[in-house]
């Protein structure tokens, strides 16, 4: 079938052919039939996430990505910049501010739901806040919502619209945090309309631009997320990644450490007690599915050897990349010891403790968020 007018899936926004099955946007001739009658149209791939959960892995160049973020400099646009407050330095998109030229950011801080309520959530915007800074990114304001959950929602809708002025509104952001799942809810307060745009915890799901119509003529447009190298999702195969990412509210998990003991978080983490008091209270705040296994600092070692990809799982499958580097620090008031992407541990004061962690992913320390 040659097609007479550009398609694209309304899932992930890949242009619609049904000539190639490796590449995007693949959808059988049957299919584009049946899409345009219902008003529907989803690609094969997006088809099969959204029925299946099943990820199909196609070609695309990152820099067709980055290419897009370009030409937003030269609109007059709102961008709202959306983070993972679990992974803060890998939500980052090296060069942002270059790319969008002199809109203004609105940074939205996603994910709140999984954050337990002993969390001081003025504490956590405020060290969000610093580390954007520190980033060179100045936003004109910042929003912590759930996309999942709709919570604070309604309120950012508002502070888009006080913002927006005469202009449209950008998504962006890193790969897997959440832009499409935000949108979703936008347009199902809207419309009514639920789960229109494809969303799935693999990274790399939304493919192309997708322009949703507003009421005052302007749009609301996802973009696909770029891809950052330091995100953890990238080294996981798909099943592994569902033990780490956490989906629920986290349960901390409290611990009486001695020093030279050691932690590990199944075989991705690991946390050592180096130095201080015997019987300190450590605080550990990962996914529920992650398994924490205490041992000797003296054998962990050997223990990490023997017992990778068995009781120390993820990862199922080793990979140079997943290779463990150390970090250590002196604490001197009470911190949190965050793992990006996997959650973090809280110290207490006094203490020297080290913490490894896949050698792309970063380790580094904040004042505790209690
Ligand atoms: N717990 C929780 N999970 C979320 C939230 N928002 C999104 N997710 C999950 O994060 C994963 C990625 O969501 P998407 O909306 O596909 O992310 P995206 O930023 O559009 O990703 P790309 O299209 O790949 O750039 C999915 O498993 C979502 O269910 C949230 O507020 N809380
Ligand atoms: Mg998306």
């Amino acid at each position: 079938m040659v097609l007479d007018e550009e398609l694209y899936c309304i899932g992930c926004g890949a242009k619609i052919q049904s000539e190639n099955q490796d590449e995007i946007g693949y959808t059988p001739e049957s299919a584009i039939a049946k899409g345009l009658e219902s008003g529907e149209l989803y690609c094969q791939r997006c088809f099969k996430l959204r029925h299946y959960n099943e990820i199909q892995s196609v070609d695309f160049d990152d820099d067709d990505f980055l290419k897009l973020l370009d030409k937003i400099g030269q609109t007059n646009s709102l961008v709202v910049y959306v983070i993972d407050i679990f992974d803060f330095n890998g939500s980052l998109i090296p060069g942002l501010q270059r790319f969008i030229g002199n809109n203004p950011i609105l940074l939205v801080g996603n994910k709140m739901d999984l954050i337990p309520s002993s969390i001081n959530k003025k504490k956590l915007k405020d060290w969000i806040r610093q580390q954007a800074n520190k980033a060179q990114i100045k936003p004109i304001g910042i929003e912590m919502v759930s996309a999942k959950t709709n919570q604070s929602v309604d309120n950012l809708l508002d502070v888009i619209q006080k913002n927006q002025e005469d202009r449209d509104v950008y998504v962006v952001g890193v790969t897997n945090v959440g832009k499409s799942t935000l949108i979703n809810q936008i347009i199902r307060q809207n419309t009514g309309d639920s789960q229109v745009i494809t969303t799935s915890r693999f990274p790399g799901t939304t493919l192309d631009q997708i322009e949703i119509p507003l009421d005052d003529g302007h749009s609301l447009i996802d973009t696909p997320g770029v891809i950052h190298r330091e995100q953890m999702a990238h080294y996981l195969n798909p099943k592994d990644l569902k033990y780490v990412s956490p989906s629920k509210l986290i349960k901390p998990k409290s611990y009486q450490l001695n020093p030279e003991q050691t932690l590990f978080f199944g075989g991705l983490g690991r946390f050592d007690y180096i130095k201080g008091d015997s019987k300190k209270g450590f605080t550990v705040y990962v996914s529920n599915d992650l398994l924490v296994h205490r041992t000797k600092t003296d054998n962990a070692d050997n223990f990490y050897e023997k017992h990778l990809g068995g009781l120390l799982t993820p990862p199922s499958e080793y990979s140079e990349d997943l290779e463990l580097y150390r970090k250590e620090f002196k604490v001197e008031e009470k911190s949190d010891v965050v793992i990006e992407g996997l959650g973090w541990i809280t110290v207490p004061k006094d203490t020297i403790v080290a913490a490894y962690a896949p050698k792309h992913v970063s380790i580094l320390i904040r004042k505790s968020m209690i």
